[in-house]
């Protein structure tokens, strides 16, 4: 299995491994099960083999287009598919993902030399915005960056205080408006906030309204252009926090927020939870958008910078052990 092997030996001594796996272990265990599964059938017919794929790919959440792309990638590496060892099925399969994933481009975080680096959350009510950030927050803060939190969801009761009481835990900058008052507004004393005391990373909670598309897209548009005046080339980043388990629904959540905004990353939260995992595929090959973190649970430190070739090995963590 020459995929697998290149992929374990990547991986071996990869610090935080262990964590990583057993987090992704519900979520994986299912496609890499059924996967296994199919694969050990030993299916000698063509499209029997791609039907059964197709239908595991998309209970994994992967969607039919990405689904599609993965089948046909998989028969133009494999004419021979008849004469296929089982366990080659799984490692040319594990191979497709990768292709498939890393087929667009992948882009890194931006962090701006030259002051504040501005990243601005967004994302539908409940996805984990508020949780997120303070997770963010302590993990730049153990990087001894100087963080501050802006509490951009002025609309939801309560949510200042939610991140307030985090910063506040953090022992870290905070920055908040008035109830109802305009985010843009509150985003830009943000901004003020930290160029004047040197803040190294902006966190800015935003409020998880999506009304319709033509207000979600003025008010987003409207935080670009403030913060934008106020820091140059700010936002950054925008990230998209998507809770995992939405399944396709996630999908469309991540196209209609890519369509008003342009999103350079995503973060799945509660992979601790059943997700399916197979929308990472999906929103990297449609969007071209990476995942940049995962959050796997619900404690401060339970987030991960997300790496594709743990989340692919973890989907056949076991693999070494099929004859
Ligand atoms: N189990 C689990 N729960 C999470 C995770 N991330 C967020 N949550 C929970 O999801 C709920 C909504 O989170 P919140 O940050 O308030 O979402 P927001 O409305 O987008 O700001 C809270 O109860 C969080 O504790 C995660 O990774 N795992
Ligand atoms: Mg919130």
């Amino acid at each position: 299995m020459p995929f697998f092997s290149s992929l374990k030996e990547k991986i071996i001594g990869k610090k935080d491994q262990s964590k990583y796996l057993s987090g992704f272990a519900k979520t994986n265990n299912a496609l890499g099960k059924k996967l296994r599964f199919i694969t050990e059938k030993n299916i000698k017919n063509k499209d029997d083999f791609v039907e059964q794929l197709m239908i595991t790919l998309i209970e994994s959440d992967v969607g039919y287009k990405t689904a599609d792309a993965i089948c046909d990638r998989f028969f133009k590496e494999t004419q021979d598919y008849l004469y296929l060892r089982k366990e080659d099925v799984m490692d040319i399969l594990l191979e497709t993902f990768n292709d498939i994933y890393k087929e667009k481009e992948e882009t890194e975080i931006i962090y701006n030399d030259n002051g504040p680096t501005v990243i601005l959350m967004v994302g539908v009510n409940g996805s984990g915005k508020t949780s997120t950030c303070a997770k963010l927050a302590n993990m730049y803060i153990n990087q001894g960056k100087k963080v501050c939190l802006v509490a951009g969801d002025t609309f939801r009761a309560g949510a200042r205080e939610q991140l307030e009481v985090f910063a506040k835990k953090l022992n870290c900058d905070f920055v908040s408006g008035k109830d109802n008052e305009d985010p843009s507004s509150v985003l830009l004393q943000g901004c003020r906030y930290a160029k004047d005391n040197n803040i190294d990373i902006l966190l800015c909670d935003t409020a998880g309204r999506l009304q319709n598309k033509i207000n979600l897209m003025a008010e987003l548009s409207k935080m670009r252009r403030v913060i934008g005046k106020e820091i140059e080339g700010a936002p950054h980043n925008v990230w998209l926090v998507l809770d995992a388990n939405t399944g396709q629904n996630g999908m469309s959540q991540a196209t209609l927020f890519n369509e008003v905004t342009d999103l350079t990353g995503i973060i799945l939260t509660k992979m601790d939870g059943t997700s399916k995992g197979g929308i990472i595929i999906a929103i990297k090959n449609v969007l071209g958008i990476p995942v940049r973190f995962i959050t796997l649970g619900e404690t401060i430190d339970d987030i991960k910078p997300f790496d594709f070739d743990l989340y692919l090995y973890s989907i056949i963590e076991d693999l070494e052990n099929v004859s």
